[in-house]
């Protein structure tokens, strides 16, 4: 490495999360260790999927996960992957993947290990094979020390609002490999540096634009969707709007990126289709809020907040309208659900 190189200051995830725990000293290493173990993981499926042009990893597997989708080797990679990595980091007591019908129990409730990790670990598979962004998403909660004699001691640990989370963050396999997480102190960036095989900090305290130029829907549906968003198309396409572009990757964690840093908004409503909406409510939306409000954005279903919604099983649906607050506002003004 060149001189110039050596000097430059060169922060970890690792390292930066410690500098901050300084600042919150009830914060345990516990964490730091946790998060370690994901990076790790997306490192790795980094890797793979920077290789799966000339890898035997390419295609679908033929069989289907839970959600009836074609799975991708990729996906069965990186579900594996994650798994293990967090699999051996001791204080993780509950695993959820997108991938697995059920919860995978690493330790029992009296084990003390109070972390739940919940995962969708390689979203957007569908464009794998044509080289399009795709993305990792992840959030974390603590079992709860308020359940009552009797309770399912497995889905009432889980089943919690996105409120309780305590960090959340995603990866984007793009151009590059970027990562961005919180812990409910701001969004810092991350990207990955494959010179030294670590994520060097980017950018701290990501702040969402209030408002953007961008709107993000798949408009193929629009003839399914509520009325109230078909009123919205129509008027974001007028001169009153003030000139917005369409963007829309196919991608959630991609489409979601873009939208944290240069504004505008990402809808995914109901659909005749999928009435309750497609994206996952655990592992997709309640980390994206997370990551968008400490932004300074917004995350609703077009009823309430999502980060308050209530879940009632493992890989619920929700419609989700995330974004800047100005753009989230104006969907609201057309379609409330
Ligand atoms: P549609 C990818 O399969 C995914 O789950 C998200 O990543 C993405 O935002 C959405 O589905 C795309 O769905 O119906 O527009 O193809």
């Amino acid at each position: 490495m060149h001189d110039r190189e050596l000097s430059e200051k060169i922060t970890t995830v690792e390292q930066h999360i410690l500098e901050r725990q300084r600042a919150h000293p009830t914060a345990s290493g516990n964490f730091s260790w946790l998060l370690s173990g994901i990076l790790l993981a997306t490192r790795i499926i980094s890797a793979n999927v920077r290789r799966a042009g000339f890898m035997d990893i390419l295609g679908a597997t033929g069989g289907e996960n839970v959600q009836g989708e074609l799975v991708q080797k990729l996906d069965i990679l990186a579900n594996e992957t994650i798994k293990s990595c967090l699999g051996y980091r001791g204080n993780v007591g509950i695993m959820v993947s997108e991938e697995d019908d059920e919860p995978r129990i690493i330790k029992e409730p009296d084990e003390q290990a109070k972390y739940i990790v919940l995962f969708d670990p390689l979203d957007g598979s569908s464009n794998i094979d044509v080289n399009v962004s795709i993305g990792t998403i992840f959030s974390i909660l603590q079992r709860r020390d308020d359940l009552e004699p009797g309770a399912d001691m497995v889905m009432d640990h889980i089943l919690q609002p996105g409120f309780k989370q305590i960090a959340a963050g995603y990866v984007v396999y793009g151009s590059s490999t970027v990562m961005a997480y919180t812990t409910g102190d701001g969004v810092h960036m991350f990207t990955l540096d494959p010179s030294i095989g670590a994520y060097r900090l980017a950018q701290e305290n990501v702040q969402m634009p209030e408002q953007g130029k961008t709107y993000s829907i798949n408009e193929a549906y629009r003839a399914n969707f509520p009325e109230g968003i078909q009123k919205y198309l129509e008027w974001i396409k007028t001169d009153e709007a003030g000139g917005y572009g369409l963007r829309y990757i196919g991608s959630l964690v991609a489409d979601f990126h873009r939208t944290l840093l240069k504004g505008g908004v990402f809808l995914y409503p109901p659909t005749t289709k999928s009435p309750a909406g497609k994206l996952r409510l655990l592992y997709e939306a309640n980390p994206l809020a997370m990551i968008a409000e400490q932004a300074g954005g917004v995350a609703t279903d077009g009823a309430q907040r999502i980060l308050e919604k209530v879940p009632t099983s493992l890989h619920e649906r929700t419609p989700l309208i995330i974004g800047s607050k100005n753009d989230v506002k104006r969907v609201a003004s057309f379609w409330k659900r």
